[in-house]
């Protein structure tokens, strides 16, 4: 992982994912989101705009990389919860 990676954290509890970003900074670099499963059961996190999709286990994390983004908002939810979702908004 590059040193210029940016650090991203979402917390995904049932509900909606929070992520606490600075936006600006996904355009210009490959950023890492940080998606933390608070559930007693596995996730799935999943982003068609994103192009990511991986399986974090319960009560436990998961990296991904993505590339550097345009501005725009990229939604993103739990496959294996469709009521999970959240969006990440790039400026
Ligand atoms: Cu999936």
């Amino acid at each position: 992982m590059p040193m210029m990676m940016k650090k991203l954290i979402l917390a995904a509890p049932c509900a909606i994912a929070m992520l606490a970003v600075s936006p600006s900074q996904a355009q210009d670099k490959p950023v890492a989101i940080r998606v933390k499963n608070l559930d007693a059961k596995a996730m799935e996190f999943e982003s068609t705009s994103l192009r990511v999709e991986k399986v974090v286990a319960a009560n436990s994390e998961g990296v991904i990389n993505v590339r550097a983004l345009k501005p725009g908002r990229y939604e993103f939810y739990d496959d294996f919860n469709a009521k999970a979702r959240g969006a990440l908004t790039v400026q």
